[in-house]
């Protein structure tokens, strides 16, 4: 059978795998080296390990792992079987993961090592294994004696290939279902748009739970069969380290911003570099600024979301123009209009909606919300507020849902608030987020005490084990009321606006 009829994304990876096998895939600085053989080879036997837990297509498989060469291959091994890969951040606490667990009801969760016992009582009905950042934990030791599965199972373009949780308004994370046609209809249009040449090397110093290092560049590297310098975590001296070997990068925009504190940051550190990506978080006009003043690159600024991947992108040739994510990607149709969902001109601001393959099949488990952030004509509504200019270029300039991003990780002011009200000495809260130099927005807590101010070691220990440590507040200030308009409703940009130099000597 040509492997490529079979719409699953793992057949198009696994043709170039074959015709790769020996090249470098996953370069790993100070540990062992993976060909593009020695990642079949171990995905093929975490399949074994996956089937034998009694794993059937359209089944979860939930992770929460470390970042290792070993996770792409159980990643992968979720795709081979059939079944949806979950990944969920590491920072995440027990109680975050039961509701993970509950919603997406896996037939497998994957957990670290050193969590196996604290996630046990909430892995219900999963089979519980493990894997450690260095290879340890129960999932490796079966794949040893596991029967290596070497079928791809047979998938549909619209199935189900992965459960991408996205935090929701109201506090409940909902999960974006996403198919084998949404990652392979994506995948193929970024190796064409960002020009993927047969001798690059990506710089991939991202988490692999998230859209952008899981998908983005995980599958631009391993759809061109080309190599990857895996660095299992963003630490700013090892990225310098491999910044030499590498021809292109991609990061969110504290990437940029942190490597540009560094003196011994220079052009010639880069000397190698074709292409220096930013998304999932807005890049400053003064970092693309800094950055171009420093390496005499463009940085190329792209937009996207983990619902539908990636929509825009500013150009390969032609001009990157900061403040901007550029043009629509091939295949994707995107809009501006007004809260009653009518069409905008040019350069009138408005909410954004895309359509396209690269747009997810909906919540999983979320029948109305789905409906609701869908239009009748198939455009998904983001939630980002943008304009479009003369030329169809894109800005984003705000967003109407209530969302910090710090660092590109997402943070929904109400699950910090839900637990920040539930403190007797609390009368109300407003999380926001504020201009941060290191993550872009800094998330802060302005509390209205019931009698004493709220210092911030009680909140962070009310936070603590509930929520993962990115989510608390940085800062807690205490008011002794909050601003509110006429229907009551709490005014948080007038929040923002008053706190907007709270972290400008950090
Ligand atoms: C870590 N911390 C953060 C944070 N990351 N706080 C706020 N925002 C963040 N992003 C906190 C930790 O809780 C900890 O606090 C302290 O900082 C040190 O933790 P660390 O793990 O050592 O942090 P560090 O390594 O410095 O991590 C920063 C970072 C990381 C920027 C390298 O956050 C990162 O890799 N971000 C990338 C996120 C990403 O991939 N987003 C893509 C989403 S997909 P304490 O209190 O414990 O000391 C998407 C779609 C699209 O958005 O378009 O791509
Ligand atoms: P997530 O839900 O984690 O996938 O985050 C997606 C959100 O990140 C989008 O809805 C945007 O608000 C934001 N985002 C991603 N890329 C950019 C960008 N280049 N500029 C501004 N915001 C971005």
């Amino acid at each position: 059978m040509n492997p490529l009829a079979n719409p699953n994304f793992l057949s198009a990876l696994a043709a170039v795998a074959d015709a790769h096998a020996d090249r470098p895939c996953l370069i790993q600085p100070g540990a062992e080296d993976w060909s593009y053989a020695m990642l079949t080879d171990a995905s093929q036997r975490i399949a074994g390990v996956l089937a034998e837990a009694g794993i059937r297509p359209g089944d979860r498989v939930l992770a929460q792992v470390d970042k290792s060469a070993h996770a792409v291959a159980l990643y992968l091994a979720t795709l081979r079987l059939g079944s949806a890969y979950v990944p969920i951040n590491t920072a995440y606490t027990r109680e975050e993961v039961a509701y993970f667990c509950a919603d997406s009801e896996p037939r497998v969760f994957v957990c670290r090592e050193q969590d196996v016992a604290d996630r046990a009582p909430v892995a219900g009905a999963a089979t519980l294994l493990s894997l450690g950042a260095d290879g340890g934990g129960t999932l490796l030791q079966k794949a040893a004696q596991a029967m290596p599965v070497e079928t791809i199972a047979e998938r549909a373009a619209g199935d189900l290939a992965a459960i991408v949780y996205t935090s929701g308004t109201t506090g409940r994370s909902k999960g974006a279902m996403l198919t084998h046609d949404n990652l392979t209809s994506n995948a193929r249009v970024l190796l064409d748009y960002w020009g993927w040449q047969d001798d690059d090397v990506l710089l991939h110093a991202l988490p692999v739970f998230h859209v952008h290092g899981l998908f983005v560049a995980l599958h631009c590297a391993l759809l061109s069969g080309t190599p990857m310098l895996f660095l299992p975590q963003f630490e700013v001296s090892a990225v310098m380290e491999a910044l030499p070997r590498a021809t292109v990068m991609m990061g969110v925009p504290t990437f940029y911003t942190r490597l540009l504190e560094r003196d011994d940051f220079t052009q010639q550190r880069c000397a190698g570099i074709r292409l220096f990506i930013s998304g999932s978080a807005p890049l400053t006009e003064q970092t693309f600024a800094a950055w171009e003043a420093r390496t005499g690159h463009r940085i190329l600024e792209r937009y996207g979301m983990s619902e539908t991947m990636m929509n825009t992108s500013n150009p390969l040739v032609g001009e990157r123009v900061p403040g901007t994510v550029g043009y629509p990607l091939p295949g994707v149709q995107l809009r501006i209009v007004d809260a009653e969902g009518r069409a905008l001109s040019r350069g009138e601001v408005g909410v954004i909606e895309v359509r396209g393959p690269n747009v997810f099949a909906g919540y999983w488990r979320m029948p109305e919300k789905t409906a609701e952030e869908f239009r009748n004509d198939g455009f998904f509504v983001t939630g980002d507020l943008g304009k479009m200019d003369e030329d169809g270029r894109v800005s984003i300039v705000g967003r109407s849902k209530d969302l910090v991003i710090s660092g590109g990780y997402n943070i929904y002011p109400k699950e910090v608030e839900r637990l920040i009200d539930e403190m007797p000495e609390v009368l109300e809260s407003a999380v926001i987020g504020v201009p941060h130099r290191d993550f872009g927005e800094g998330v802060v807590a302005v509390v209205v005490p019931v009698d004493a101010p709220v210092e911030e070691p009680a909140v962070r220990a009310v936070l603590e084990g509930r929520l993962a440590r990115f989510k608390h507040p940085k800062v807690v200030v205490n008011v002794p009321d909050l601003p509110r308009n006429a229907m009551g409703k709490v005014q948080k940009k007038a929040l923002r606006d008053r706190y907007v130099g709270l972290f400008s000597e950090v």
